[in-house]
């Protein structure tokens, strides 16, 4: 990673370099931090950051959802987010913001902690590589199961409940995977370990419900509009692994991901085995939103 010049903390840009915290701090020992990943991409109008409302409304949603004091509204952390990629002079990047906890209180308890927040921005290109996007990446479905609602909550983008995710991908990648697929308790794709799952057959695409346990992506929102203001037909439905044996195409979703094919599940080819005609469809309708050349998705950039 490269680093920048600023990174945004508790209000202010500090040096790259300065934005440190201490040992004990709570999110350090007990994961209680939510963080968001959201990109901006470079427009003819400069720098856009696509749906950073969205995105720091989902951040505090989910520091709400499991207790964890935040001193910033949405607002504030949009504003902050478009100071960080203009005083770093960032044409595209990725912004991770991350609210955590700080000293102050030892023990499960985090009554006490200091709350604080932080975005930082760096340049990030295609999260599974060039010819993972180009050509398609190859998946495996994981041994280990998507965290479930019984005992966290999926949809929010907290931080401990990642080693759910970390210990797929390692897993796929060991196995010479580039990514995971997640099934849920019930034996249902869930999604990858950081992006949702689309699949298409004879036309029609499939995804899982948000009630599947997979993070109700902003990407995979956003491709839904897009593909369905196009005439496509999306159902949100259970899908089995052999659903996506059998599909004629399937995709990842995400802001990292942006829209990656995939050619190969378990070692079976999709479809041609190359992507199909509805992904290179979709990643042509995103990329062309995200970068300001559609006036119909307009409302989603935010100029920094
Ligand atoms: N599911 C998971 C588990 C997930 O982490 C992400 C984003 C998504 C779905 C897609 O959500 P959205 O970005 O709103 O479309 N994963 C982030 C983290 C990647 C990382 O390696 O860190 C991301 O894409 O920024």
């Amino acid at each position: 990673m490269e680093p920048v010049k600023y990174i945004w903390m508790d209000g202010e840009l500090v040096d790259w370099d300065k934005a440190t915290l201490h040992v004990l701090s709570h999110t350090l020992h007990y994961g209680t931090g939510v963080f968001e990943g959201i990109r901006a991409y470079e427009t003819e109008q400069g720098p856009a950051i696509f749906r950073l409302d969205d995105h720091m409304r989902r951040l505090v949603r989910g520091a709400a959802a499991y207790n964890i004091p935040v001193n910033f509204s949405a607002e504030d952390l949009s504003k902050a987010a478009r100071e960080v990629v203009s005083s770093n002079g960032l044409e595209s990047c990725y912004i991770r913001p991350l609210l955590f906890l700080g000293t102050g209180s030892m023990g499960l308890n985090p009554v006490g902690a200091q709350p604080h927040a932080m975005i930082a921005a760096w340049r990030w290109g295609k999260y599974l590589g060039d010819a993972g996007f180009n050509e398609g990446i190859t998946v495996g479905v994981s041994s280990w199961r998507r965290i479930h609602q019984s005992s966290l909550i999926p949809d929010a983008k907290a931080t401990g409940p990642y080693l759910n995710s970390v210990l797929a991908l390692l897993e796929a990648n060991a196995a010479g995977f580039d990514e995971a697929i997640l099934l849920n308790m019930e034996g249902y794709i869930a999604e990858g370990s950081g992006e949702n799952l689309f699949a298409a057959s004879d036309g029609i695409l499939y995804t899982p419900p948000s009630h599947s346990g997979a993070l109700t992506g902003i990407t995979r929102d956003s491709v839904f509009r897009l593909l369905t203001d196009d005439g496509y037909e999306i159902r949100e439905t259970n899908l089995s692994r052999s659903d996506i044996y059998y599909a004629d195409e399937a995709f990842f979703t995400g802001t990292a991901a942006e829209v990656t094919p995939i050619r190969e599940i378990d070692r079976r080819a999709i479809g041609t085995g190359q992507p199909g005609p509805i992904t290179r469809r979709t990643q042509e309708l995103f990329m062309d939103a995200v970068t300001g050349k559609l006036d119909a998705y307009r409302d989603w950039l935010d100029y920094a």
